[in-house]
């Protein structure tokens, strides 16, 4: 992996990935692409080109030009959007893809998307979830996640493209905040409890989800991407989670830097029946056997981390 092209650049994933693909592999060797310009600060710098993953022409003219080695297709709407926009979020989520896998297939491109815990359903095992196991999924984002894995799987076995893929639990990060997702809850409390010392959490409290720091999940993408082929047993849809937690958990936590903390509810019918259709604790044996995945944050060091670098915005 060399020179990469990315969709969705401006994304909660997107925008931390490309300042970490810059940094490692050198900003003419990243093309972030995204359905606009870059506004803030994150992501200043050349080059980049604005690319709706619905135009296949203009993607295939990107990738004829910058010659990239790698795609990582990481433009989607995410669970709590696509439940309100379901039509439109298929044409996004999965007329986005196609188009990306076939450019992957027609310039031999390695290539990455990320699934998501979204991809499990009401009848899949809640603890310790396996990776190979029940996936009847009832939110369009989650049939998305699932027709994704497939498709992906069948561009390789099919079509011999690298196609590589994890199932993302929640991310929490501080650089971009997430839009759309049913697991936003622990991103924002945290910017709440700076901002006002106290949250109102649109989870109940003892709904368990998978989560991971940001740094963690940026680091899986690039050791998954860098592994050699051999070492893989699967392609896609690695289960990858560092934590299970809630928002008392996170509360808790908070409350060892920030004692006065407030955390009250206000239970979103929609978020709420999104989550408790997630499992509560996923195993991710195979992604650490397979390709080393051993992700460093908890929830303690990332609350630590998180205010630090909220404080310091
Ligand atoms: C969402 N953050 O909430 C995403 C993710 C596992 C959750 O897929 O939709």
């Amino acid at each position: 992996m060399e020179r990469i092209i990315i969709t969705g650049a401006l994304g909660q994933i997107g925008t931390e990935l490309t300042l970490k693909l810059r940094e490692k592999y050198g900003e003419e060797n990243v093309l972030p692409t995204d359905i606009k310009e870059p506004e803030g600060e994150a992501l200043k710098g050349k080059p980049f080109e604005v690319l709706d993953v619905r135009d296949q022409e203009r993607m295939k003219a990107l990738v004829s030009e910058f010659k990239p080695d790698t795609m990582m297709h990481m433009a989607s709407l995410l669970s709590a959007t696509a439940e309100k926009n379901p039509q439109f979020a298929w044409e996004i989520n999965m007329g986005g893809l196609v188009n990306a896998l076939e450019t992957a297939r027609e310039f031999g491109l390695k290539f990455f998307t990320p699934s998501s815990i979204g991809a499990f359903g009401p009848s899949t095992p809640k603890e310790n979830t396996p990776q190979v196991t029940i996936q009847r999924p009832t939110t369009m984002y989650g049939v998305n996640k699932v027709a994704g894995e497939l498709l992906c799987d069948y561009y390789h076995e099919k079509f011999g493209v690298d196609t590589r893929g994890v199932r993302f639990p929640g991310l929490i990060s501080h650089v971009k905040e997430p839009g759309g997702g049913t697991t936003d809850y622990a991103v924002e409390i945290y910017f709440e409890a700076l901002r006002n010392g106290r949250y109102t959490s649109f989870i109940d409290k003892s709904t368990n989800m998978d989560m991971m720091y940001m740094e963690d999940a940026i680091d899986a993408i690039i050791k998954l991407m860098e592994a050699h082929p051999g070492q893989l047993k699967d392609r896609n849809a690695f289960n990858v989670s560092a934590m299970s937690i809630n928002p008392e958990m996170v509360a808790n936590e908070i409350r060892k830097h920030i004692p006065d903390f407030e955390l009250d509810y206000d239970v979103d019918p929609v978020r709420q029946g999104i989550a408790e259709s997630w499992p509560n604790a996923i195993d991710s044996t195979e992604a650490k056997r397979q390709w080393g995945f051993d992700p460093r944050y908890d929830l303690e060091k990332m609350t630590e981390v998180m205010l630090e670098a909220i404080r310091n915005k």
